[in-house]
C-alpha cells in the first residue's frame, strides 16, 4: 500500500491524459486544482460554465487559460448537464463538481436517460494520508449512500476494493466498523459485519479479506486488537475501514481532516467516468489529490 497520496503520481505516470469536465466550473479552488493537474500533464480540462465568471476567476489569480475549451452556460443546472452528457459520450473520462450542490450533481448523475448510470451501485471512495498510521487507509461511505443494507454493503466494498487493486494493493484488508467487536444483535452494524466476513470466507466476495465487526481502535492499532485478545489478519494493517452508514463516515472523515490534519483524496465510483465531488470546505490539495486519484481508477489507464 502507498504512504503518500502524492505517490499516485507513479501509478499514473506511463498513463494517457485524461480528458476532464469541470461541472459549473466558475469556482477558484476547483479551477485552480484543474489547472495545476493540467500544467503537470495529469488532465486536459473541459470547463463548463459562466465563461465571464470563469475568466475573472482567471484574471484575478494569474491563471493562463487561453488555451482551454470552456463551454459557456451560465444557468447551473444547465452547466452540469452539459458536463454530464460529455462524460455519457465519451467526450470526458473524469467528471467533476465545480461551484454547485451535491445532491444537484448527483441528481444529474443518476438521471436515467442521460446520466452516468451503469446498473452498479455508486459510491464515495475516501483516501486518507494520516500521519500516525504506516500507511495510507481507505474509508468508505462517507458521502453518498446514506443507509447501506447487506446488498449495499457488499457492492460498496467491490467499489472500493477495485478501486484499492488499481492502487495496487493486491489484497486489501477490510475491516467493518461496528461500535463493539463482538456480535451484537441489537446492533445492526455488527450482524452486517458478521455476514460480511463470513461471505468472503466463502468466496461470495473476493479479492480482499474482510474481517468484522471490529471497532475502530482494533481496526487500525494491532495493540488495541491483542489487548482485547482478538486475532485477525485485518487488525492493525487495515486498508480500507467500511462505515455503518453517512454519519459515522461523514464525522470520521472531517475528525480525520480537522482534528489529525490528514491529507484526503476522494472519488465517488460505479459510475460510467469517476466523478470528482469534493465539498466546498476541500482543499485546493484536496481537489488536486482527488483528480490524481479519480485518473488512477479511471478504467482506461
Ligand atoms: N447508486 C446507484 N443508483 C442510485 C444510488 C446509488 N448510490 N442512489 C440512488 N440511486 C438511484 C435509485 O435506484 C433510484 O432509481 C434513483 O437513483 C433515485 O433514488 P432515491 O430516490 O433513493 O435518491 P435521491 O434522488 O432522492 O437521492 C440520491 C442521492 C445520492 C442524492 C442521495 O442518496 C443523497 O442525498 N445522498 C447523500 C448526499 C450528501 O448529501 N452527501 C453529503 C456529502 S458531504
Amino acid at each position: 500500500m502507498l504512504k503518500k497520496i502524492e505517490e499516485i503520481k507513479a501509478i499514473i505516470a506511463n498513463a494517457p491524459v485524461k480528458k476532464l469536465v469541470l461541472a459549473a466550473a466558475h469556482d477558484q479552488d476547483s479551477l485552480a486544482a484543474v489547472l495545476r493537474s493540467h500544467a503537470e500533464g495529469i488532465v486536459e480540462p473541459i470547463l463548463v460554465g459562466d465563461s465571464e465568471s470563469i475568466k475573472k476567476i482567471a484574471e484575478s489569480n494569474g491563471y493562463d487559460i487561453s488555451n482551454l475549451t470552456i463551454v459557456n452556460e451560465s444557468d447551473t443546472e444547465k452547466a452540469v448537464e452539459i458536463a454530464v452528457k460529455m462524460a455519457s459520450s465519451k467526450q470526458a473520462e473524469i467528471l467533476m463538481k465545480g461551484k454547485v450542490g451535491t445532491s444537484t450533481l448527483l441528481k444529474c448523475v443518476l438521471n436515467r436517460d442521460w446520466g452516468l448510470r451503469t446498473g452498479k451501485l455508486l459510491s464515495h471512495f475516501a483516501l486518507f494520508e494520516v500521519e500516525t498510521y504506516h500507511k495510507l487507509i481507505a474509508v468508505t461511505d462517507v458521502a453518498m449512500n446514506i443507509a447501506p443494507n447487506l446488498q449495499e454493503k457488499i457492492a460498496i466494498i467491490n467499489n472500493s476494493v477495485g478501486c484499492l487493486h488499481q492502487l495496487g494493493v493486491e489484497i486489501p484488508k477490510v475491516a467493518v466498523l461496528g461500535a463493539v467487536e463482538m456480535v451484537n444483535e441489537n446492533m445492526r452494524a455488527t450482524l452486517d459485519a458478521a455476514l460480511l466476513s463470513k461471505m468472503n470466507q466463502r468466496d461470495q466476495i473476493k479479492g480482499c479479506i474482510i474481517d468484522g465487526p471490529l471497532a475502530f481502535d482494533n481496526a487500525v492499532s494491532i495493540e488495541s486488537a491483542r489487548h482485547k485478545g482478538i486475532k485477525s489478519e485485518v487488525a492493525g494493517d487495515t486498508d480500507l475501514l467500511l462505515m455503518p452508514d453517512i454519519e459515522v463516515g461523514n464525522v470520521l472523515y472531517k475528525s480525520l481532516v480537522f482534528f489529525a490534519r490528514a491529507k484526503v483524496a476522494s472519488v465517488i465510483v460505479g459510475a460510467a467516468v469517476p466523478i470528482v465531488l469534493t465539498s466546498r470546505s476541500d482543499s485546493e490539495q484536496a481537489k488536486y489529490d482527488s483528480i490524481l486519484l479519480a485518473s488512477a481508477v479511471s478504467q482506461k489507464h
